[in-house]
Formats: C-alpha cells, structure tokens, sequence
C-alpha cells in the first residue's frame, strides 16, 4: 500500500513533514513531491498550491505517476455550518464544485453532462475517522464541503453556497482532488480544520488561525494513517 497525503499550502503539509521527518525529495510536474517510509508503509506528501487546477494535477500525479492507492487531504476550511468554529475539524461525506455554473443550459449547479453534483468520499475512511477522534477525544464533525476557484469572503456569497449545496465548509481544493480520485477507483479522505468563517474578517482570521488549524488537521491525519495501518494488519 502507498499512501498519497496532500495539502494545498505549504503550511498544511509542514506540520506533516516535521513529524515524519526523514524523507526524499523528488522534483515532477513542476512540483516537489516527499517520499518515505513510515512504520513499513510508502508515503508520498505534497501540498499542490491553491485551486482546483493544481490539485487536480497534483492528485493526478500522486496516483498515476507515484503509485498512491488511497489519498489522505489535510488542511483549512472556511466555516458555512454555524455550528463550526475556529480550529473545529471537518470531514467531508461529499464534495461539489461551488463555482462549476452550465445553468445558462437549465443544469443544475456544480453539475455537467456525465459528472455529478457531488462526489461521495470513501465510507470505509469516515468510519475509522470515528474511532480515530474518540481515541483523541476529539470531535469531528461530517459534512459536505464545497469547493471553488476563489477565497469567499462574503456572508452573501457563503450563504448562497451553503444553501445551493447544503455545505457545512468551503475550500478551494477538495472537489477537484475527489474527482480525481473517484476517476481513478482511489479511496479518499478529505479533512479540514477551520481557519475562518468566509465572511468579512475572513482574510484576518484566515491569516491568524492557518499555521494552528493546519496543526489540527495534520496531527488528525496522521492518525488517520496509524489506523489505516492497524487495520490492514489484520
Ligand atoms: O488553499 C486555499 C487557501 C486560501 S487562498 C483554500 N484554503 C486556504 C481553504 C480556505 C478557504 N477557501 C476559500 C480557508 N478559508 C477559505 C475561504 N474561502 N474563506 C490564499 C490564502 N493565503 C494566501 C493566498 N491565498
């Protein structure tokens, strides 16, 4: 089994790579991808830079290229769910494009011809993400993440998004990467702490709680892997 982590941003995949490590370094596509070891499994690690295009050739490179077979995304999210506040984790049961708009056509957002709305993400993982927070003591809540090609900044903006897709959290990166994935028959995990409410202080709490929440989901995830470990021993 070789494991694929992703973030978007530098700090999300840091945090990662400081607990790991040893590892090596390989130049592809433009990027820097980290290879190692890690308690008898192959990791590969990679923040793909913000938006749906990089992570879309990042994924795509850590499955096709690397080998990965199940992909683990670590990072921030924008708030839409009241109920999430700074430093909170969410997974993601499904995602869709916020920003993907054919309606001229009468289909509905964040749909085109032969894809879906929504993107479901893998059951199996959600479940041991379970037992990975009670472990933690931590709580982690499931909901469906939208995703887009713009940092929302606007309470007018996310309410649309939150009503039009019932989000609980916005991104700029998840739908892309679970495309990707489900094109490729790759079981994937998408997780995020929350950084800020994607309304009008956005930006200052994106900027004050990144390298904090980044933490959070990080340490998350990487138990995440502990467990993917302990159960494919058995
Ligand atoms: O990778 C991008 C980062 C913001 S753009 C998406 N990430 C963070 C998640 C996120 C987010 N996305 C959309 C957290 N809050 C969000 C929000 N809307 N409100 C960025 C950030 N810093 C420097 C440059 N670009």
């Amino acid at each position: 089994m070789k494991i694929a982590i992703m973030g978007a941003m530098p700090e999300e995949v840091a945090p990662i790579l400081e607990k790991l490590g040893d590892y090596k370094t390989i130049e592809y596509a433009n990027n820097k991808f980290y290879e190692t070891t890690y308690k008898g499994v192959e990791l590969v690690i990679a923040y793909s830079k913000i938006g749906k295009v990089f992570s879309t050739l990042t994924a795509t490179t850590m499955i096709q290229h690397f080998g990965a077979d199940v992909l683990l995304f670590s990072g921030v999210a924008g708030a839409i769910s009241p109920t999430l506040k700074v430093g909170d984790l969410i997974v993601a049961t499904k995602l869709a494009q916020h920003d993907l708009d054919i309606t001229a056509f009468g289909h509905p957002y964040g749909f085109v011809p032969e894809g879906s709305v929504f993107v479901e993400a893998d059951k199996r993982m959600i479940e041991l993400s379970k037992e990975v927070a009670k472990e933690m003591g931590k709580v982690v809540q499931e909901g469906i993440i939208a995703t887009g090609d713009q940092f929302v900044a606007n309470e007018e903006r996310k309410n649309w998004i939150g009503a039009t897709f019932n989000a609980d959290a916005l991104e700029m990166e998840g739908g892309s990467v679970a495309v990707v994935c489900n094109a490729l028959n790759v079981p994937f995990f998408i997780l995020r702490a929350i950084s800020d409410a994607a309304d009008m202080d956005a930006s200052f709490s994106f900027d004050t709680f990144l390298e904090t929440s980044a933490i959070e989901s990080a340490e998350f995830v990487l138990k995440m892997v502990d467990k993917l470990l302990e159960k494919s021993e058995n």
